[in-house]
């Protein structure tokens, strides 16, 4: 096991890293950036170093300023959270080339996942369902045509490396295909310096669901059942539920065994998480995601389980120590992402916290670096706090929600507390009832 671990991120994450490493008796080096001298991770951090000023790209992914840091301060391995470096394949080999441990997955499958066809053909390969679509790189306007004219219209034409959201164009007939197809390549071109483009048949009101899966070094893989993320706006998820509302535990395991067989044929380790889209009672994979996420914790609660101890564990080479039949699934979660945004307008709001206090009880937990007189720098994310809950039910999840949001007293700055408010009391949203496109016709509506 690590003595000592560099936590490469800062905010709730770093801390909730931190919380893990503590429990194993691992020191912890923090890194952070000149606006970040205050902040909690800092703070409660063994070591601190400051790896440069303000703005990301100077700081958290300054990977020279973070490898030094290691150095000077003996760290043996690296976390690298969610977001910044977590998904950035040259890092994970620099950090390995440098003779310490990147926490996560290998430099070959967070590049191989990265790009969107290639994972979208691996995984095909092995068995996972994928949505109808182009067999892999289209070459000509005249194969998407023949790809599009055989899955029936609308289409998507999207980035091989795009994800996320980003490079995605919709051709809802014969006639606009042209047009996608050439500003799809115009914008991954741009975006991306690489202009390869796929194609998929477009779902018109999916759910997003996704899967948790861990492997070891030694072919082992399990996975910790799904979480619904289809509330989100312009691709920000808002809230997420371990169970899905939508999915019954027989569905469950049969995608989770496809899943789990595929991933140990590829001698994936560490963490990862399957995105499907889930319509009509059909999973299609659509990428994979190899790092920790945001919205973890809900996992954790239903399955009892600690994802960053294990990945941590895993990094170090442990085996997992057991099999999908030791892990089992209690009761339902709730994760209330909450921004320092206005909740209408959405726009963000940093500036000083002039009071904070975070709800408690039974079956709520809250992961925050947040303080009074915390003052929210303008520089990072404008996620503050993670709000979630466990219950027996998701009747009872709900309604625990709704008393701690009550309880959350948040002064200063302006957060979408209100919004999850009229979220929870909705009808709709309390039978389960929601897709994709939910969250944006209900902040549409007035009120
Ligand atoms: C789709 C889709 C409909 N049909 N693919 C957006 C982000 C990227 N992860 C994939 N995305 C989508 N792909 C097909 N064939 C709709 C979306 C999509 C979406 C997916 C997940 C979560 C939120 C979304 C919001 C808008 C569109």
């Amino acid at each position: 096991m690590f003595s000592k671990i560099l936590i490469a991120n800062r905010g709730e994450i770093a801390l909730r890293i931190l919380r893990a490493c503590r429990e194993l008796g691992i020191k912890t080096v923090a890194v952070h950036s000149t606006a970040d001298e205050d902040a909690m991770h800092v703070r409660l951090a063994d070591e601190a170093v400051c790896i440069g000023p303000p703005a990301s790209r100077d700081s958290y992914l300054n990977v020279a300023a973070i490898l030094s840091a290691a150095t000077i301060t003996g760290a043996e391995a690296i976390h690298p959270g969610y977001g910044f470096l977590s998904e950035n394949a040259d890092f994970a080999e620099t950090v390995e080339a440098h003779g310490l441990t990147f926490i996560g997955p290998t430099a070959e499958h967070i590049r191989m996942m990265g790009d969107k066809i290639t994972a979208k053909t691996t995984m095909q390969m092995l068995g996972v369902p994928l949505v109808p679509g182009s067999d892999g790189e289209l070459t000509s306007l005249e194969e998407a045509r023949e790809v599009a004219d055989k899955v029936g219209y609308p289409v998507l034409i999207k980035a091989a490396a795009g994800g996320g959201g980003r490079g995605m164009k919709v051709a809802q007939t014969a006639d606009d295909l042209e047009d996608a197809w050439k500003m799809a390549r115009a914008e991954a071109r741009a975006a991306f310096g690489n202009d390869a483009v796929y194609l998929e048949k477009y779902m018109d009101r999916p759910r997003h669901i996704e899967l948790q899966i861990l492997g070891d070094n030694y072919g082992n893989v399990v996975h910790f059942g799904e979480r619904d993320c289809s509330l989100q706006r312009r691709h920000q998820k808002l809230l997420e539920e371990a169970g899905s509302p939508a999915l019954t535990p027989e569905q469950r395991d049969a995608i989770g065994q496809t899943a789990t067989q595929a991933l140990s044929k590829m001698g994936y380790r560490n963490a990862g998480t399957l995105e499907f889209l889930y319509q009509d009672g059909q999973f299609c994979f659509i990428e994979m995601n190899t790092r920790l996420q945001v919205e973890h914790p809900v996992t954790e609660m239903v399955c009892d389980v600690d994802l960053v101890r294990e990945q941590i564990r895993l990094a170090a080479g442990e085996q997992l120590g057991y099999t999908q039949k030791d892990i089992s699934f209690s009761g339902h979660a709730i994760e209330c992402r909450i921004n320092a945004e206005d909740p209408d307008s959405f726009t963000p709001c940093p500036g000083t916290v002039a009071v904070y206090h975070p709800p408690g009880g039974l079956g709520v937990r809250v992961d925050s670096a947040l303080y009074t007189g915390y003052r929210v720098p303008p520089f990072y994310d404008s996620m503050i706090a993670k709000l979630i809950v466990h219950a027996p039910t998701r009747e009872q999840a709900i309604a625990r929600m709704q008393r701690a949001l009550d309880e959350f007293v948040v002064e200063g700055i302006k957060t979408v507390i209100p919004l999850h408010r009229r979220i929870l009391e909705d009808p709709e949203f309390q039978k389960g009832d929601y897709t994709i496109h939910w969250l944006e016709q209900f902040t549409a509506k007035p009120h």
